[in-house]
């Protein structure tokens, strides 16, 4: 039986990515006076890199081999970046523009009825994860999580299994015990490498990944309105956690 269910954040609670993570790193590289600018083709091959700073990062070294900072050591302009990139994220999640995916807030209420533990496991920043569920469910929603492990806490970014065995230990219970629930090839890959069970709902960013080892890949999660369709594997032992049609 299931006893906590870790979330991922970024596209399996919400599109943050198409909504939120790609609009802030432009804004930002604007506000630098850089031209530099992510269409969502790029964005989808800079995506197979983990952690907003780690992005920028590989971006510079693989798109821009010639830059640098007017002053300064490119590590802390990175991070100034970023830190703007976090500022704009937040004003896009208090814009409310950024919704839940369809079934995260039932299964998120199933869950706590059941008497589940819930708890996160993501790349993100702690405030975005934070932003994000009080933008959607409201400020006490944060309570809701008996965990929320996120962004450098621990070194080494999915698709290392860190941040799940992090959230682990900090649930005190054993992989057995628990679902993740995933959207991305380095999410399942970090998830698996921690020993969990994992369902994958996919988006359009993460649609043609390898998802080899995943016990389902569903398009969402599914509610009463809107059900989910299965696109692989069986969903034995997973209802009612998601609404088949
Ligand atoms: C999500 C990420 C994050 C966000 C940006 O990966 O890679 O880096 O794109 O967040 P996952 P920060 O869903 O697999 O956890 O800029 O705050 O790092
Ligand atoms: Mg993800």
């Amino acid at each position: 039986s299931i006893k906590a269910l870790i979330f991922d954040v970024d596209g399996t609670l919400a599109d943050t990515e198409r909504d939120g993570h790609r609009p802030a790193f432009n804004r930002s590289f604007a506000d630098a006076g850089l031209d530099w600018e992510w269409t969502p083709a790029l964005y989808g091959e800079l995506l197979a890199v983990t952690g907003g700073k780690e992005r920028i990062a590989h971006y510079i070294q693989r798109h821009r081999p010639d830059f640098k900072p007017a002053e300064g050591a490119l590590e802390d302009f990175i991070a100034g970046l970023h830190r703007n990139k976090t500022r704009h994220y937040l004003e896009l999640l208090g814009q409310g523009e950024i919704p839940l995916r369809p079934g995260v807030e039932r299964l998120l209420r199933e869950a706590r009825d059941t008497g589940m533990t819930l708890a996160i496991a993501t790349t993100t920043t702690p405030e975005n994860v934070t932003g994000l569920l009080r933008s959607t469910l409201g400020d006490e929603s944060v309570g809701w999580f008996g965990v929320i492990a996120a962004g450098d806490v621990v070194p080494a970014k999915k698709p290392a299994p860190d941040i799940f065995t992090h959230a682990l230990s900090q649930l005190g219970l054993a992989a057995d015990d628990c679902l993740a629930i995933e959207d991305s090839e380095n999410g399942l890959l970090a998830a698996r490498g921690a020993g969990l069970r994992t369902l994958v709902t996919v988006n359009d960013y993460t649609r043609d990944h390898d998802f080899d080892g995943a016990c389902a890949v569903l398009d969402h999660l599914g509610d009463a309105h809107n059900p989910c369709r299965v696109l692989h594997g069986g969903c034995a032992g997973l209802a009612p956690m998601v609404t088949l049609p």
